[in-house]
């Protein structure tokens, strides 16, 4: 059970009949991955501390990875199955009864209404596992649904997108070299709570304070003086949903002032011509206006990104949730590659996961596709399989054929987290079945019939198989099972193949299946992810030995494989091995932008955008008293003229408006904030509703997606355009 192989600690303490175990593994809450040191005593964490060996994060940790205890002895998290028998009543059931009592109904709405009756929806953390990873495309090929929709969608979709059209493959994702660049431009994130994403590099403060004590520059773009703006050099307040203009100027700038060079990517990059008629059109002085960045600013940015010794413009969701997700983050592209940061050091660089997901994903599933199908109300294009999630309550509740009767739910809450919330309620009551894989009763799966509730992260086996594809260092860690589950728990690798084998054998026969089941259960995750190793970039190869899951697991703090390599052209994986910068998907949608730039600024009285707090993640992680402690996360910032305007102080009730709906919410008066922008995080609002547990009950807020509007999004990646949503606020 724990690893007792170099360096791990195991003490005896012989006082009574104590068994106290030193254990490391890596937490996978978030994409930092940070390592944990876990004291164990009897099957109870006694204490969570950051693994000073861990080479990535050296002893960094969180408040949500020390949580990680309060999760496991959380009374509400549900360990045995549910079948809902009434609103508000539920009862325990077997899981041999509940596995049948699914297949069962699911098969019975395929018969009845046709293979795209059934519907899957999935939630952020399934990234954070091996077993779905790897299993749910078995899954969703056993389905056979064009019905799937994932959090990706309402997050990183533009940049999945680009990095297929780009690059070849989805999840060939270029990460700032952050610890060797002398110039980092961070745009609409927020690392120093996200702690990173897509960009794994824990303990971001030590990374940005090193990257200055080298002499290097921080310079950040946010509606909002974040705690990175903290951090940074420079900061620059920017009119949310502009980023595209502010980029497209800065791109101007290099063609204006004779500054692009793109260095030894000039040998596979073609299109670059085009984009300088491209941006012509919008110089600095065309944009300030709109984005609230003077002109000169504009330039000199441009010009210090361009000419620092090495240097990397990173995005994320404050590009991704616009309108202008899929053009705003190419920009972040060009800007890369036209000053020549692509694969070099210190700038903008592929890893080299010994895992390759990039590879594995674009060659060994049918996913892989951008605009193959369109879906069935909005006419939206599909990519890698999937449907925009902004879409999926009206694929529910628009009748006709191809119509989603029935869900499949795997950790996710989109009423909480997708626009439009209220809607995505009625819609999942409106469903003829619904199955939740979740081990938490939250406001999205209070409309199963059954919850599935797999083990909580400790209590498996776990393997990174995502963000070593992201990492800024490579490197490779296993996370050996911990703590026992009870003797009548499943994980949720048991529970998909449970799954897997009884919608099999609807089409291949109970005998077939079961066998097929057999095969699986001793291949998946583990053989799977041994053999993916084994063949990977780090693998066996002439005169090299490689890694293995077995050599990994011989090194509880984890594997250093160095810092990031050049890997192009050959890892490009577009089938003439260049990169088409002027990629026509995009060039189809540039004509919005320009509308943008020449269109009238409509006057609205407020942008309401988003924000994320260290201690909450997403909508879950509510139930713990030490990550809470009362306080209510969910208030509304507000700059101090805005509120003086409207008779608004810290502390006074409003009502928040849009298109869509009214909630309220309580001010927080802050010079942090842009005037005319205000900020409310989401993934709040359980109070009343039935949620996860007892504590969540009494946190306060309301849930911002209730007012979000799902006809806001990228028309391009059907990415959710959440942030700077107009809105209107009156007092309480
Ligand atoms: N307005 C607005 N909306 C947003 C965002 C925003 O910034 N603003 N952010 C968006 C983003 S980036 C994301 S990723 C989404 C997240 O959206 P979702 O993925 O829909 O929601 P989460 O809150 O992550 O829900 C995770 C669920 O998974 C369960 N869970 C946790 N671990 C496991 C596990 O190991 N196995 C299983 N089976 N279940 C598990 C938890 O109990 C919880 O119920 O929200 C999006 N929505
Ligand atoms: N503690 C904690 N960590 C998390 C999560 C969590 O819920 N809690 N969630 C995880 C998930 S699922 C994800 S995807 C990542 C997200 O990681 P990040 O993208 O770093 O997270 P955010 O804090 O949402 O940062 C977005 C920033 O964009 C800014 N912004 C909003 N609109 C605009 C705009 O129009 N233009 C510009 N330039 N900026 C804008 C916001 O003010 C905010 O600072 O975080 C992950 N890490
Ligand atoms: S930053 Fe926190 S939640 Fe994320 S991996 Fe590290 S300890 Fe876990
Ligand atoms: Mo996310």
């Amino acid at each position: 059970m724990s690893d007792y192989g170099d360096g791990a600690k195991v003490l005896l303490c012989h006082i009574s009949v104590v068994r106290m175990t030193v254990h490391y593994r890596s937490c996978n809450l978030c994409e930092a991955s940070c390592g944990l040191q876990i004291t164990v005593e009897n099957n109870r964490i006694l204490d969570i501390r950051g693994d000073v060996k861990d080479p990535m994060s050296q002893g960094y940790v969180c408040p949500k990875g020390i949580a990680l205890a309060d999760l496991h002895e959380d009374p509400d998290r549900l360990r045995q199955p549910l079948r809902k028998r009434s609103d508000s009543e539920w009862e325990p059931i077997e899981w041999d009864e509940a596995f049948d009592l699914v297949a069962e109904r699911l098969l019975e709405v395929r018969r009845r209404h046709g293979d795209d009756s059934i519907g899957m929806y999935l939630g952020n953390p399934i990234t954070h596992g091996w077993a779905p990873v790897t299993l749910i495309p078995l899954l969703l090929k056993a389905l056979r649904t064009r019905h799937r929709y994932s959090a990706a969608s309402v997050d990183q979709q533009p940049q999945h997108l680009l990095s297929y059209l780009l690059f070849g493959s989805p999840l060939l994702l270029p990460v700032p070299d952050i610890d060797r660049t002398a110039h980092l431009l961070v745009i609409g994130a927020n690392p120093m709570v996200s702690n990173g994403s897509i960009m794994t590099a824990p303990d971001m403060r030590r990374r940005l304070r090193a990257l200055r004590e080298r002499g290097g520059r921080l310079v950040v773009i946010d509606p909002r003086r974040t705690e990175t703006a903290d951090l940074a050099d420079e900061h620059h307040f920017i009119e949310p949903g502009t980023d595209v203009l502010l980029l497209a100027a800065m791109v101007h700038t290099l063609f204006a002032e004779n500054l692009t060079r793109l260095g030894k990517a000039g040998a596979y990059v073609d299109g670059v011509d085009s984009i300088r008629a491209m941006v012509e059109p919008f110089s600095p002085d065309a944009v300030a206006s709109r984005t609230g960045i003077d002109a000169d600013t504009i330039r000199r940015i441009a010009r210090d990104f361009a000419t620092a010794p090495s240097a990397a413009a990173y995005a994320r969701l404050g590009v991704c949730q616009t309108e202008f997700g899929t053009t705003a983050y190419w920009l972040v592209h060009v800007l890369n590659i036209l000053t020549g940061r692509l694969d070099s050091k210190g700038g903008w660089m592929f890893a080299l996961p010994a895992f390759d997901l990039p590879v594995i994903g674009a060659k060994t599933t049918d996913l892989i596709g951008y605009d193959r199908w369109r879906s069935r109300v909005k006419g939206l294009p599909e990519f890698a399989a999937e449907f925009p999630s902004i879409t999926l309550a009206d694929e529910i509740l628009t009748p006709g054929e191809g119509q989603v009767r029935a869900l499949i739910l795997y950790a996710g809450n989109p009423v909480l987290t997708v626009p439009d919330g209220r809607r995505m309620d009625r819609a999942l009551d409106d469903l003829e079945f619904c199955v939740s894989v979740d081990f938490y009763l939250n406001e999205s799966n209070r409309h199963a019939d059954v919850i599935l509730p797999p083990t909580a992260v400790l209590e498996r086996e776990e393997f990174d198989v995502v963000f070593g594809a992201v990492s800024v260092h490579n490197h490779v860690r296993f996370g050996e099972q911990i703590l026992e589950a009870g003797p009548d728990t499943r994980s949720d690798a048991q529970i998909l193949l449970e799954l897997l084998w009884r919608i099999d054998a609807d089409r291949v026969g109970q005998r077939r299946a079961r066998i097929a089941h057999a095969v699986r259960t001793k291949f998946f995750p583990r053989r799977f992810v041994d053999a993916a190793l084994r063949v990977g970039p780090w693998g066996v190869r002439k005169g090299r030995r490689g890694l293995s899951l077995a050599k990994i697991r011989k090194a509880p703090h984890g594997m250093d494989l160095g810092p990031l390599q050049s890997v192009l052209p050959q890892r490009l994986m577009t089938s003439d091995r260049r990169i088409q910068l002027d990629h026509p998907v995009v060039l189809a949608d540039w004509s919005r932008v320009r509308a943008l730039l020449t269109s009238e600024e409509e006057r609205v009285s407020f942008l309401l955008i988003g924000r994320r707090h260290l201690r909450s993640n997403n909508s879950w992680m509510h139930n713990y008293p030490r990550l809470l402690s009362g306080t209510n996360r969910c208030t509304l910032f507000m700059h101090p003229e805005d509120a003086d305007r409207g008779g608004h102080s810290t502390g006074s009730e409003v009502t928040i408006s849009s298109g869509i709906g009214e909630i309220d919410a309580e001010v927080y008066v802050t010079d942090a904030i842009k005037p005319g922008v205000v900020s409310l995080p989401h993934g709040w609002g359980h109070s009343g509703r039935a949620s996860a547990g007892r504590t969540a009950q009494t946190t306060g807020g309301s849930s911002v997606n209730d007012i979000t509007d799902a006809t806001r999004f990228d028309p391009l990646s059907g990415n959710a355009a959440v942030t700077g949503l107009p809105v209107h606020i009156r007092a309480r």
